[in-house]
């Protein structure tokens, strides 16, 4: 029986056993003591977090076929990569599995890239809260590179992706695509677009939308997200990508930007971390009753939503001693 204590699959996952890298993931995803064991060894050692790209678009926007052809760009580059495939709209993690498996296929046997999907199981802040840890992971245990592709269809999807030091927004040729990002909230977070399939007929036209869209939102001095025109399935705008990411890094680092927004989603991820934990605590009062019975008062409009949060905050403080486990 292979073991799943975090210590011994960590250190067996440094030394290269993928097999234990995979179930060091799937015990950080099923959260609990063993996943909180496994953050607090994984945090020191992922100090050194390599590049973090995110790929993000609509559904069948080409995402997986980009991700496979930056891969190989950066194995080129003689780095490793771990590559966390996330499908917000799945239960199942079989379907995305198969899928981007199927696509980045001609990679499955190179030891330097590991290749990991990951589905919501029926909750979507779960995975938002377990991609920042998850990144982790792949990086403490020596991966060089961390891409992150995940579809961009809602707010938390979009959370998701801006994990990510570079995010990468892939749009298609055709009426309104570029409209449709930046209703999804895509323009504010990229920082690299790629109009692919521009086999097809409208990349230019989309390309001048999303430059439009950009003249109005990007102030002087700002970065501009540079747009890349491409047919990933040829490998065509490749190169280009490759040196807008290039680019981009580069400025993240001279501006000091890199640290900032490495900064800015740790604190993301403490606040997020805090609201869970008081939410399950609270509702976890008296067994769950005081929860029903606040959520019943609310209901039934005897009192606000806020006076009950305050209720239930208060019997909080006054439930374990200051420095109780929690
Ligand atoms: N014509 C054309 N087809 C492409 C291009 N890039 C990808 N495709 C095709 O578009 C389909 C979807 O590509 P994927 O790479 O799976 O797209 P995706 O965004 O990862 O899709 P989901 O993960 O399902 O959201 C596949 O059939 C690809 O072969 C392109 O540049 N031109
Ligand atoms: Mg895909």
């Amino acid at each position: 029986v292979p073991s799943r204590d975090p210590e011994s699959l960590l250190l067996a996952a440094m030394a290269g056993d993928r097999a234990a890298l995979g179930r060091l993931i799937s015990v950080v995803e099923r959260g609990g003591g063993p996943a909180r064991h496994a953050a607090r060894l994984v945090f020191p050692r992922a100090r050194q977090l390599g590049r973090v790209i995110g790929i993000t678009g609509a559904p069948g926007a080409g995402k997986s076929t980009i991700t496979d052809q930056v891969v190989s760009l950066i194995r080129a580059d003689g780095c490793s990569v771990g590559v966390l495939a996330i499908d917000p709209s799945s239960p199942f993690s079989g379907g995305a599995l198969l899928g981007d498996r199927v696509r980045m296929q001609r990679h499955s046997t190179d030891d330097g890239v590991f290749i990991r999907s990951m589905a919501t199981r029926g909750h979507l802040g779960g995975l938002a809260l377990a991609t920042p840890e998850v990144v982790r992971v792949l990086a403490a245990v020596g991966l060089d590179v961390v891409v992150i592709e995940t579809v961009g269809v809602g707010q938390i999807e979009v959370e998701v992706a801006s994990n990510a030091d570079t995010t990468v927004v892939v749009v298609n040729p055709g009426w309104g695509d570029a409209v449709q990002a930046n209703k999804a909230g895509l323009l504010e977070i990229a920082d690299v677009f790629v109009v692919n399939k521009a086999d097809r007929p409208g990349a230019a036209q989309t390309r001048q939308d999303l430059a439009a869209m950009l003249d109005m939102s990007v102030a002087r001095g700002q970065w501009r997200p540079p747009i890349v025109e491409a047919t990933a399935t040829e490998g065509k705008g490749m190169d280009e990508l490759w040196a807008a990411l290039g680019d981009h890094y580069d400025y993240l680092e001279r501006s000091a930007e890199l640290g900032a927004r490495r900064g800015r989603r740790l604190r993301r991820e403490l606040a997020e971390v805090l609201v869970r934990q008081m939410e399950r605590d609270v509702r976890a009062l008296a067994d769950g009753r005081r929860w029903e019975q606040l959520s019943a008062e609310v209901t039934a409009g005897r009192i606000d939503p806020y006076e009950a949060a305050e209720l239930l905050r208060a019997e909080l403080g006054s439930d374990r001693a200051p420095n109780a486990p929690s």
